[in-house]
């Protein structure tokens, strides 16, 4: 029997970069979940037969959420639900199913490379039809909806069993618990040439793949190990756990320092990676090589067409606008299509839809193609291994001809979190104002060419996206970006993100921070960070 549960609307629900992220304790308020859900199912109602995904990454509160959101589904009239088993669901393979079996769209949930466990993080991402994040227009539906909702509707039913495959009834409603993984390794194979890899495994290619104790462990070792032949062991931290093991599950230097220490050290293998909370980032280091995630993007898109899956070459290159221009000079040399859009996954949809974009990259190391509507982690490390397994190079020679093909985009993010909101927004406010004033003005040996606060207005549906960041650009093609962060949910977290170029006869295996120190200065002199924030260093450099 369908029952209505009377609410009030709670303040604050509006999905940020990439869906509704807040602690824990925030979630557990009775009926705070369910408005959520309820103002999704309001905002976007089922078509008739409809079947909604569901799943995650794995983090304390998954279960009980699954559990009532298949409750809240059947009672709002969808056909059926599939979820996955032990309410598992990497992000991009929960893209993959949603598309996959026609499903009306997804709940995923995750707080992707925010820590989970009681006192942290959880969060709630719709994806739509296509299998990508709902763009704004929908986002801003569903907080909409949450800021009038007076109730929501659910079912008296039991608790499904999670952890077993098969088919289950809530009401009129089936639920399928399906695989979580063989869907998405069946895709991953289409893609690329596992035989090529499993040859270069077997002539003693080594790699380590840290999956951060979050959603991908399962994944990885039912590609990398059962599929591919990497031995046990190659997929470390590989069983998920609610708390992640107390980590923070973001791949960078500072997170997967371990991965980055042993990648440097005299028993690096080959290759590494890992990824995090929910599977959509990749983090690329090779023997003594990091490469940044906007080289990453550059450097596969450059070879990409080593990959079966896309032999037949590319549509176009998308990145968002912090993301470097180092893609931006591979799709010059190959005549490609070039889009610079704002930070989320959200902003690729239509591009990808539209066959205006294969690949797309952001710099907080997000890489994905159209095989999929999210950046995917795996899908970047395989892409990876493909190309060095075609190629017979090591990542660190193929950086090198990279460069030396291409030039160089020394590059670094600096994170300031958890600072005061209030600062936090005194400094772009201040910053704003500033921007006309800054063309011509010279910090130390950088004079400002140009400053903008970046909108975008999509070229397929024509939506515009306003104050998505402050661009200062420089004579010679260096770049300060400034934007707040729409993840963090502690205070404000202002990021800063520094890039030079260096031509290819220029010196390109210098250490960035020393390539950056002069951008690192000007960005405090023109935002005046300390001023506003009192820091005076970044919490987190990646
Ligand atoms: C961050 C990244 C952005 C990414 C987003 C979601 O957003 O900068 O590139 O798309 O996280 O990624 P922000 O607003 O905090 O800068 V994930 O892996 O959290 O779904
Ligand atoms: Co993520």
């Amino acid at each position: 029997m369908i029952r209505t549960i009377p609410t009030h609307p709670f303040d604050g629900q509006k999905p940020g970069t990439s869906g509704l992220r807040k602690p824990v304790k925030v979630f557990q308020q009775p009926n705070y979940t369910e408005n959520f859900i309820q103002a999704v199912f309001d905002a976007v109602p089922p078509p008739g037969g409809a079947t909604l995904v569901i799943g995650g990454d794995g983090r304390f509160y998954n279960r009980p959420v699954i559990q009532q959101a298949i409750r809240m589904a059947a009672a709002n009239g969808y056909a059926r639900v599939l979820v996955g088993q032990g309410g598992i669901l990497s992000t991009p393979a929960a893209s993959h199913v949603i598309r996959k079996y026609g499903a009306a769209g997804g709940l995923i949930l995750s707080a992707s490379h925010n820590p989970g466990g009681p006192d942290a993080d959880f969060g709630i991402k719709y994806n739509i039809a296509n299998g990508g994040p709902a763009p704004e227009s929908v986002t801003e539906a569903i907080h909409a909806r949450t800021q009038t909702i007076d109730r929501w509707l659910t079912m008296d039913a039991p608790d499904i069993d999670l952890d077993t495959q098969g088919t289950a009834q809530v009401g009129a409603m089936r639920v399928e618990v399906i695989d979580p993984v063989a869907d998405y390794a069946a895709l991953m194979e289409s893609l690329f040439d596992f035989p090529a890899i499993r040859a270069a495994v077997a002539g003693g290619f080594t790699m380590a793949f840290d999956a951060m104790h979050a959603v991908t462990g399962p994944y990885a070792q039912a590609i990398l190990e059962d599929r591919l032949g990497f031995p046990r062991g190659t997929v470390r931290n590989g069983v998920p756990l609610e708390d992640f093991g107390g980590y923070h599950p973001d791949p960078n230097l500072v997170h997967a320092k371990a991965l980055y220490d042993l990648m440097m050290g005299p028993d690096a293998p080959d290759f590494g990676a890992a990824s995090d909370g929910d599977g959509d980032r990749n983090l690329i280091i090779g023997r003594g090589r990091f490469i940044t995630p906007s080289d990453s993007l550059a450097m596969l898109a450059a070879n990409a067409t080593y990959a079966p899956g896309y032999a037949q070459g590319l549509k176009g290159i998308a990145r968002s606008m912090p993301t470097s221009a180092a893609a931006d000079r591979v799709a010059a040399e190959w005549g490609l299509p070039c889009h610079e859009t704002p930070t989320g996954w959200k902003f690729f949809g239509t591009l990808l839809d539209a066959g205006m974009a294969t690949i797309c990259g952001e710099e907080s190391a997000g890489t994905g193609s159209d095989h999929v509507r999210e950046k995917d982690g795996l899908w970047a490390v395989l892409l990876w291994l493909n190309v060095l397994a075609a190629r017979r190079i090591s990542v660190d020679a193929l950086a090198r001809d990279h460069w030396a093909r291409f030039g160089r985009n020394y590059y670094a993010r600096h994170d300031y979190e958890a600072i005061d909101t209030t600062a936090a927004n005194r400094l772009m406010a201040e910053l704003e104002q500033r921007l006309d004033t800054l063309p011509g003005t010279a910090f130390g040996p950088l004079r400002v060419a140009a400053a903008d606060s970046f909108s975008y207005t999509d070229p397929v549906d024509h939506a515009v996206s306003r104050n998505q960041g402050i661009r200062v650009l420089f004579d010679g093609g260096s770049r300060i970006v400034f934007r707040l962060s729409g993840t963090g949910t502690q205070g404000a977290t202002l990021r800063v993100y520094l890039e030079r170029f260096e031509p290819a006869d220029g010196a390109l295996d210098t250490d960035t921070a020393i390539m950056l120190a002069d951008l690192a200065t000007a960005a405090d002199a023109i935002a005046g960070i300390a001023r506003h924030t009192g820091r005076t260093a970044p919490d987190v450099v990646t």
